[in-house]
């Protein structure tokens, strides 16, 4: 009985920490592969392959916006982020000595309330707005359906999971 009990609980814990790690391989002038789609509670693992010293900077063109850094190099060929509870839809980041050279990667998180572009906990206005600068475009921010374009299927995502995420 206490066998059986201790089995239960086991197998309850392994389907919940199910986090995976993920690798990107930063080369020359570009991280690979340049696209990842990870869940929360998941770790990225950039690894150093080749070229001069390269950075993980968190932000979109070029500038740093104050999120994860980290440096991966011959001296030091390994830089860990473990993707958090708040994480946007979409992170973008980039090499900052090789940003100029396009050497940038995105970071797509699959999450319960995918509607919730921003991560702010709720499907509001500002997620609406996100939809709306990218209408017509392949812009991921907006791209609640992932389809490759931002549409009427996203804006009534977003309507229909308007409020707070559960
Ligand atoms: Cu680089």
């Amino acid at each position: 009985m206490r066998l059986l009990a201790f089995m239960a609980s086991f197998f309850m814990l392994s389907s919940i920490g199910s986090a995976e790690v993920h690798v990107v391989g930063a080369y020359d002038m570009t991280f690979k592969p340049e696209i990842i789609q990870v869940s929360v509670g998941d770790t990225i693992r950039w690894e150093y392959v080749s070229g001069t010293p390269h950075t993980v900077s968190s932000g979109d063109s070029c500038r740093w916006d104050g999120g994860f850094f980290g440096v991966v190099s011959i001296v030091e060929p390994v830089y860990e982020w473990v993707v958090p509870e708040d994480a946007p839809a979409v992170i973008p980041y980039f090499c900052a000595p090789h940003c100029i050279n396009g050497m940038v990667g995105t970071i797509l998180v699959d999450r319960p309330c995918n509607e919730d572009r921003d991560g702010n906990g709720s499907v509001d206005g500002e997620d609406l707005l996100l939809v709306l600068a990218g209408w017509g475009d392949d812009d991921p921010s907006g791209d609640v359906d992932g389809n490759g374009i931002v549409d009427g299927e996203d804006l009534l995502l977003v309507l229909g999971a308007w409020g707070p995420c559960s």
